[in-house]
């Protein structure tokens, strides 16, 4: 049995992650308008994720006994200056989304609700592998650069992120 309190932060993580699928879909517009298929493809993937980030606090939700309530989704921003950017604006969401991942874990454990604790869990480790795959590819942006052919070697990096991921 969840208590009011858990009910309503998974609720909130269940909109975060909602608006994260949202904001790698229009980051994979962006892309897509920019001629960077390999990153648009990154993000299309990246999106279906969050929409099973999504998924699974919607199914535990309802399966705990309680009911997964759906608010608006804030639009995400749409206008970016350079592909640096916006893998700087992913790391950094990354690292919000961390943080209220924690944030739930610990009131579970506050509350002592275990099951939710546990089930937490996995969000824990996706995080962590979150925060890795997209600090690596800004290393490689700074590492490769955007000049001359820069952009084609980072489109292709990438591309190949996404395959690893
Ligand atoms: Fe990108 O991990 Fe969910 O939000």
């Amino acid at each position: 049995m969840l208590s009011q309190k858990m009910i309503d932060k998974l609720n909130e993580q269940i909109n975060l992650e909602f608006y994260s699928s949202n904001l790698y879909l229009q980051m994979a517009s962006w892309c897509e308008a920019q001629g960077l298929d390999g990153c648009s493809s990154f993000f299309r993937k990246h999106a279906q994720e969050e929409m099973q980030h999504m998924q699974k606090l919607f199914d535990y939700v309802n399966e705990t006994g309680a009911m997964a309530i759906l608010g608006a989704i804030d639009a995400p921003p749409h206008e970016y200056t350079s592909v640096r950017q916006v893998f700087e604006l992913t790391y950094e969401h990354e690292c919000e989304v961390t943080r209220s991942i924690n944030t739930l874990a610990h009131t579970a454990f506050s509350e002592q609700d275990f099951s939710s604790f546990n089930f937490l869990q996995w969000y824990v480790a996706e995080q962590h592998e979150e925060e890795k795959l997209f600090k690596s590819i800004l290393d490689k942006i700074d590492m490769i650069g955007t000049e001359s052919n820069g952009l084609y070697f980072i489109d292709q990096e990438v591309a190949k992120a996404q395959t690893a991921a």
